[in-house]
């Protein structure tokens, strides 16, 4: 087969992060494991890159691990490295085996759970953990992996009276198994789930609300494929009872999660593959996820403009639309990711771009490309028919693809959260107004 990579130049785009979706763009992410520490919102993903020369084109090839922190409203910081496959201490060397990890606070410490291949060769994988005083790390690794433990996908749980446990699997099985208070060894032997319906299963996360303990799991249907389901017991050592699936397939990769609680709102965190167009070149993502009254989960559609309220300096990203009408959306350059902009922009077509706060804005700035000099954009609140905030005549910019950042004022205060809607206004004919990269809002 074939892969096609794509002509990929992963460049910082404004700063290299955002929080539409996907979360991150200057490198490949999967495996999110999102953790609120200390009301900071952070998330400790996998990493995918490129297979080197000499390496099969169509395998994972995951060199160790990167976290991320969520700062302001809308924007992902690249905290740093965690750990390099090379680093292990008892892990084999360039196996670019790094598959999802996990980090969990206990006591005060923070611990950082990885699956590596063990140099002794006992297992496929076997994993790993290391301490810090700071979410942020850095980590100190303890010399030898867990005992008793052999699998992949650690997912960690401190239940309210403190006691810790692991779930982990791959394969057809999970396991949970209680941890002693070093969360350095295991306290009795794994047991294997019981009752989860039968087909593949990896990338265990488990969570609790209103008593309810939430075992939520990747799931391979024969005729569906890789879907994301959830179980429910008054135990996190079960038994459960499944209660349907998260997310449907999404096309045919895998998809690792985590779920989490950030400011009151739900957040499901998953990966795809929006950059690459291929399944093991991943990037993060993340979408609200809603219970009923019953504490059944409403399923989770996959949207573009995920999570987040973009504030002042703050990139919105309009490409990752809530609504689009009549325009369109491509990426940025042909040869090379850059990301995406709207385009295709015919009279009165529009994008709506939804939760932007808009305390303190003056001006409003917006990055463009123009091959024509006639017509203009408008900012409307919350519909195309909204009060206009801002008018944006356009220029020819050199090319549609010679970008410029231009302002426009605000025309009067504007405060809180609100929709914005951008309509394309041509006065020239049917042609196309302008490609437009994003917006930003400045004092
Ligand atoms: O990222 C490598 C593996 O793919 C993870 O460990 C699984 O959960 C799946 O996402």
């Amino acid at each position: 087969m074939k892969i096609r990579y794509p002509a990929l130049v992963l460049a910082a785009v404004a700063g290299g992060a955002m929080a539409q979706n996907p979360l991150v763009t200057h490198m490949y992410t999967a495996d999110p494991t999102a953790r609120v520490f200390n009301d900071t919102l952070y998330i400790y993903p996998s990493s995918d890159q490129v297979p080197p020369e000499g390496r099969k084109a169509n395998d994972f090839c995951m060199p160790g691990y990167r976290m991320f922190r969520l700062d302001g409203g809308a924007t992902w910081t690249d905290v740093g490295p965690v750990l390099d496959q090379n680093e292990v201490p008892w892990g084999k060397k360039n196996s670019f085996a790094m598959w999802a990890p996990d980090c969990i606070e206990k006591d005060g410490k923070y611990y950082y759970y990885f699956p590596a291949a063990p140099l002794d060769g006992s297992a496929f994988r076997r994993i790993g953990v290391g301490v810090s005083d700071s979410p942020e790390g850095p980590f100190e690794w303890e010399p030898h992996y867990i005992e008793g433990v052999k699998g992949i996908d650690p997912g960690l749980f401190v239940d309210d009276d403190n006691r810790a446990y692991l779930y982990f699997g791959g394969g057809h099985e999970l396991f949970v198994v209680p941890l002693k208070d070093n969360m350095k060894e295991i306290a009795a032997p794994p047991k294997k789930i019981e009752h989860l319906p039968t087909g593949y299963k990896e990338a265990s996360f488990m969570f609790k609300r209103n008593g309810i303990y939430y075992m939520t799991f990747a799931h391979t249907f024969p005729q569906e494929g890789y879907t994301i389901g959830y179980a429910t017991s008054d135990s996190p050592m079960g038994p459960f009872v499944y209660g349907g699936k998260i997310m449907d397939n999404i096309g045919n990769g895998t998809n690792h999660h985590s779920i989490t609680k950030y400011k009151g709102q739900w957040i499901l965190f998953y990966h795809w593959w929006d950059i690459s167009g291929f399944n093991k070149l991943r990037s993060m993502r993340a979408d609200y996820l809603q219970f009923h009254k019953d504490g059944s989960i409403l399923k989770v559609k996959p949207t573009l403009r995920g999570i987040g309220t973009p504030g002042l300096g703050e990139l919105i990203q309009v490409d990752r639309y809530n609504e689009i009408n009549g325009c369109e959306t491509a990426f940025l350059e042909k040869d090379g990711y850059r990301g995406w902009m709207v385009t295709e922009t015919k009279p009165n077509s529009h994008v709506r771009f939804d939760r932007v706060n808009f305390t303190g804005a003056k001006k409003i700035q917006a990055r463009i490309a123009c091959g024509q000099t006639f017509g203009k954009f408008e900012i409307r609140q919350n519909h195309v028919w909204g009060k206009l905030l801002a008018e944006f005549p356009v220029h020819h910019t050199g090319g549609w693809n010679r970008w410029e950042t231009i302002e426009a004022e605000i025309k009067e205060p504007i405060d809180g959260v609100h929709n914005l809607v951008v309509v394309f206004k041509p006065d020239w004919g049917g042609t196309k107004l302008v490609n437009l990269d994003w917006l930003k809002l400045t004092e």
